[in-house]
């Protein structure tokens, strides 16, 4: 039949041509006489498209014919990058659609470089989503993402002569031919309103604003397989009863269409800034636009396949529901709503169900990353989640005491107040009458609700940003006397008290997950908690990203399976001394260090040295990834440079080129300065003769998937340097590994795992380990750290204007902790200053000894091979989700 035929059907370089002319002919975005490079992109696209189309409808019908248990990803966040090659790559077409491109007179990689990026996150926590779409349609698991469609994703990042700005990212400008939109997959999304009571003590949440959340799906391919799940993003439109025709008929435009601007602006930007009250309802929109679109989807899914009447008790058996970070939380409070108020459960089953069938992984341990949502706010626009919330809260705190007892009533309060979900709330009927009078608890008074005025709460829910916050500025707020805390909402207990599963997503980091950050819960619910160590999938960050590394694998390891079996890495431990593969190692290396050499001097006009090391430090910047300890080692080796001969100089260093790259959030003045900073002392620095190639510090603009997957393959030496208990996991000191880079780091995230799976030696290790850390702090506030004199001479050289008229002050006086700074040097980068310095003397020794170099870097390939997503992926499916594989006849 035609279908089977569809079915079995491969396409050659002559059918695939045939195809991209027909889509070039139907490519309604460009003139049809010419067929350039974007043109070609678009028609490559659009035919690699329908390849895909049919593994997704297959997939799709299959998974519905095997009724399987299906696990739901629902992320803020997927930073996809670039679809064509890993596509192509995954479909085992590369070298068909090569072919092809190169008779219609084009070449793949030129063809594949007019596609921009999808980036719809972040950073780390938006790529480890991708990744594990990669890696669940590569493994067969039945599974989907959920997430929104920002318009203009987070920003583009300029470098200008002031620093980072931001601009919007036009990403789908010229459309995305990855997309399909799903018009007749749409939910309403409701806001506002109010609650009020039906037939048998039923809630009904009724009036308010209504939007319409569309599907738009994006088939994502595994690899060698044809299994293709879906990412479906929601984007907002308005409900058509809501557009005013009768004001826009009386010419009043502006009233008519504020109802369509109100529902689209919902899928903007991810992140609008939410210093406003108008961000903060947008921030908490787009959270809840997420969580009702997907679980409405997923309940009408459930429902169809059940068939009447439907067995809701069934539900966590064929459900699970992954929350990715604290942004979807409100999927717990929704799905007792949809289950209790639509689907007529009682609240004791809908809870039930809902325990377990939702599960939590923490990316952060920052606390000022913890999300905490005011009440207030919350009330006004989810009017019956709140309700719902305060039952949860109730049931909690009812665990809470069968837990912890009635005996000792001040560790019960205690306990009580670190772990409610409603936070300066009073306390409910159940255990008011446990506590004494007020006067002597007035830290547990109950506070009435008129006592909270909406400045005080403005006040405080500024505290409640993201990860990317300002620390300092933050510290300067809550250092503001408060008389009455405001009544806030702490989503990370919420995801707790719901979730069947808490994961942390590196050894060390799921460690202080349970011994600090959720102490009191781990305690109650021991059962609860897990580790899930990240991966990155190896097909884009290797055999995608570095082909030419990759044929020297698979001719060492002898067969290509090292791309998805890991393990088979480990084979090249054995020839880590082998002079030819030395030799084909450093090859390789050398041609992608060529390759980024000429992508810096594109982006940036920088003319760098291939032969120079290449040491990378890419990722967002933030205070506790330390930058700025990495610039400040840069500026220290400047000024010894400055100060010796240029024999000296020579036997002294190895020539380096420090890359960075990386977005600071918007807002954050501190991580901005950093950029300026940066950028400044490459200005200098580049332009010194004395210097020439010894020493170049170049900034690449807007760091994105894209830039990665150059970047990476091309460097030597990766800075993984954050402050020793902060960094959660981290995924690209793995890929970095993965591309035979050496990683130097601090005991940190997966820096520790790396470490021990690469082996000691060939990790360059520096810095306070995360125990010592507190103490540190302590030590540094009470006056009593000594700074080492390195220190001291490198902050005077900075400030002495070498670098340029900027006033450095602000970054130099936060590392001391000066007045108006707040918290000393918090990120302890003059603690570990000195053996930083240190370590990287010993980097630059380790690399004049090149044989030296290339068995650490081939070391660190083969050690890599525990940190594929395929890994991470299968121990989710196994310990969280319980699903199996379904694989397609
Ligand atoms: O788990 C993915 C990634 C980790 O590798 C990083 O260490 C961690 O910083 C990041 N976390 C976040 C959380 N942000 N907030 N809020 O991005 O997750």
């Amino acid at each position: 039949t035609e279908e089977a035929l569809l079915d079995t059907f491969v396409p050659d370089s002559a059918s695939i041509a045939s195809s991209i002319k027909y889509h070039a002919e139907f490519t309604p975005s460009f003139s049809p006489e010419q067929f350039e490079l974007p043109k070609a992109f678009y028609a490559t696209a659009e035919s690699v498209r329908d390849s895909l189309i049919i593994n997704w409808n297959a997939t799709y019908e299959y998974y519905e014919k095997m009724n399987v248990k299906q696990a739901y990803y629902l992320s803020m966040e997927y930073l996809q990058g670039r679809a064509l090659l890993n596509a192509v790559g995954n479909l085992e077409l590369t070298g068909a659609y090569a072919e092809a491109l190169k008779k219609l007179g084009h070449n793949l990689e030129d063809v594949a470089r007019q596609e921009p990026d999808a980036a719809l996150g972040n950073g780390g926590l938006g790529r480890l989503a991708s990744c594990f779409l990669d890696s669940l349609a590569t493994l067969n698991y039945p599974a989907w993402g959920y997430g929104l469609r920002y318009k203009y994703g987070l920003f583009k990042q300029l470098i200008t002569k002031d620093g980072q700005e931001e601009v919007a990212e036009n990403w789908l400008e010229m459309g995305n031919p990855w997309e399909i939109v799903r018009n007749d997959v749409t939910y309403p999304v409701k806001f506002y309103g109010e609650v009020i009571s039906g037939p048998e003590g039923s809630k009904q949440w009724v009036g308010g604003e209504n939007i319409k959340a569309v599907a738009y799906d994006i088939p994502i391919p595994g690899y060698k397989t044809k299994t293709a799940n879906n990412l479906r993003l929601w984007s907002t439109k308005v409900a058509p009863e809501d557009f005013d025709l009768r004001a826009f008929n009386a010419g009043n435009h502006a009233k008519a269409s504020e109802a369509i601007k109100n529902a689209e602006k919902i899928c903007y930007i991810l992140y609008p800034g939410d210093e406003s009250t108008e961000g903060k309802t947008l921030r908490l929109k787009q959270q809840y636009t997420l969580c009702s679109a997907s679980l409405q989807d997923i309940i009408s899914h459930y429902e169809k396949r059940s068939g009447e009447p439907v067995n809701w008790e069934n539900f966590p058996e064929k459900v699970a529901v992954q929350m990715n970070d604290t942004h979807p939380t409100l999927c717990i409070p929704e799905l007792v709503r949809i289950l209790m108020d639509v689907k007529g459960l009682s609240w004791e089953k809908a809870w039930n169900i809902t325990q377990r069938t939702i599960a939590y992984t923490n990316h952060t341990v920052l606390p000022e990353a913890l999300e905490k949502w005011s009440l207030e706010l919350m009330q006004e626009l989810l009017p019956r989640h709140v309700e719902i919330i305060r039952m949860i809260d109730e049931e909690l705190i009812k665990t809470i005491v069968a837990g912890y007892g009635t005996e000792d009533l001040d560790l019960l309060q205690e306990k009580l107040k670190q772990m409610r979900i409603l936070d300066n709330f009073e306390w409910p009927e159940s255990v008011a009458e446990l506590f004494v009078k007020p006067e002597e608890n007035s830290s547990l008074d109950p506070i009435k609700e008129e006592d909270v005025s909406n400045e005080e709460i403005k006040t405080i829910s500024d505290e409640d940003e993201p990860e990317g916050q300002d620390p300092a500025k933050k510290n300067e707020e809550t250092l503001e006397p408060e008389s009455t805390p405001p009544k806030m909402v702490r989503m990370a207990n919420l995801c707790v008290a719901g979730g069947y599963a808490v994961n942390g997503v590196a050894e060390i980091h799921s460690e202080i997950v349970k011994n600090e950050v959720f102490n009191d819960f781990y305690e109650l619910w021991p059962e609860k908690f897990q580790n899930k160590t990240n991966g990155v999938t190896p097909r884009r960050w290797i055999r995608f990203c570095n082909p030419d590394l990759s044929e020297v694998i698979t001719r060492w390891t002898g067969t290509e399976d090292w791309i998805l079996n890991t393990e088979k890495l480990m084979i090249l431990r054995q020839f880590s001394d082998n002079e030819n593969l030395q030799s084909e190692w450093k090859e390789a290396k050398r041609r992608n260090k060529v390759k980024v050499a000429s992508f810096l001097k594109e982006k940036t006009g920088y003319v760098v040295n291939p032969n120079a090391m290449f040491d990378v430090q890419v990722k967002r910047i933030h205070e506790y990834k330390r930058q700025l300890l990495n610039i400040l080692g840069i500026v220290y080796r400047y000024k010894k440079m400055k100060e010796m001969n240029p024999e000296e100089r020579r036997e002294s260093f190895v020539p380096r080129v420090c890359i960075f790259g990386g977005k600071a959030f918007a807002t954050y003045i501190q991580a901005k300065r950093i950029v300026k900073f940066i950028t400044d002392v490459g200005a200098t620095v580049n332009h010194d003769p004395e210097i020439g190639d010894l020493l170049k510090v170049v900034f690449v603009p807007d760091y994105n998937v894209s830039v990665a997957e150059v970047l990476i393959p091309g460097s030597e030496l990766s800075q993984h340097i954050s402050t020793a208990g902060m960094e959660a996991s981290g995924t690209s000191n793995m890929k970095f590994a993965m591309n035979g880079c050496v990683l130097i780091g601090t005991l940190d995230g997966a820096n520790v795992e790396i470490r021990q799976e690469v082996g000691e030696d060939n990790f360059f290790l520096f810095g306070a380990r995360a125990h010592e850390i507190a103490g540190l702090r302590k030590e540094r506030a009470e006056g009593k750290f000594i700074p080492d004199p390195h220190f001291e001479e490198v902050k005077a050289y900075v400030r002495s204007g070498v670098f340029g008229p900027y006033n450095y002050e602000e970054l130099m006086g936060s590392l001391e902790g000066n007045e108006g700074y707040g918290r000393a040097d918090y990120f302890l980068v003059g603690k570990d200053f000195p053996s930083y310095l240190e370590c990287q003397a010993k980097v630059d020794e380790a690399y004049r000894d090149q044989k030296r170099w290339m068995k650490m870097s081939i070391l660190n390939t083969a050690g890599s091979y525990k940190f594929s997503s395929d890994r991470t992926i299968h121990e989710y499916a196994r310990d969280i989700w319980r699903i199996e594989p379904v694989v397609l006849p």
